[in-house]
């Protein structure tokens, strides 16, 4: 049975397969987790990154994990919040749904997200969590290879938000 779990922690510390990175369009590194993913691997991620040229909101990129315990990073740019009559919603789930395709494009089996969006990018934190939670639902029974997906959240009002989802 594939399985989401919910945990509090820090996603570069995390042994999975694939971890997702909340970029931004440049994909050229940022705050947040955004910055601890590129501390955490290395110069050599900026390279990499280099080479895409950015990346729009909602598609997903992906890299080598170089220094992380993970095997590959994703680097997805969500929305930033203005308001929610701009397409946010479908553009966060585009986040996460293009982020797990290109996880089982690459046999990745074990995929962890942070909260995206929820931070710099201001999108509420339920509603958020509420659609990140129900695209990782849908999209599990249609994966090949991805069966554990794992949200890792930093604090604890993150963690309260998504573990009241119904996963
Ligand atoms: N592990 C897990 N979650 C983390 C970590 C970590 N090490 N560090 C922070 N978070 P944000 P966004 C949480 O702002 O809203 C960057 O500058 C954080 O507490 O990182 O998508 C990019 O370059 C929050 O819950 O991402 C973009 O410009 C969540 O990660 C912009 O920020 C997301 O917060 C993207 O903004």
């Amino acid at each position: 049975m594939p399985q989401i779990n919910v945990i509090k922690g820090d996603i570069t510390k995390i042994k999975v397969d694939a971890i997702v990175n909340a970029a931004n369009t440049t994909l050229m590194g940022g705050g947040g987790v955004d910055g601890a993913i590129h501390r955490a691997a290395g110069p050599a991620l900026y390279g990499a990154c280099e080479k895409f040229h950015g990346c729009p909101t909602g598609e997903a990129r992906i890299t080598g994990g170089f220094n992380l315990p993970a095997k590959f990073i994703i680097h997805t740019p969500g929305p930033i919040w203005h308001g929610g009559d701009n397409g946010e919603d479908q553009l966060l789930a585009n986040s996460y749904h293009n982020s797990l395709l290109l996880a089982d494009k690459h046999l990745c089996r074990t995929v962890a997200f942070p909260s995206i969006s929820t931070g710099v990018y201001a999108f509420p934190l339920e509603r958020a969590a509420k659609i990140a939670i129900k695209t990782i639902k849908d999209f599990l029974p249609t994966a090949n290879y991805v069966y554990q997906v794992t949200v890792v959240c930093f604090d604890d009002k993150t963690f309260t938000a998504y573990h009241s989802q119904p996963y």
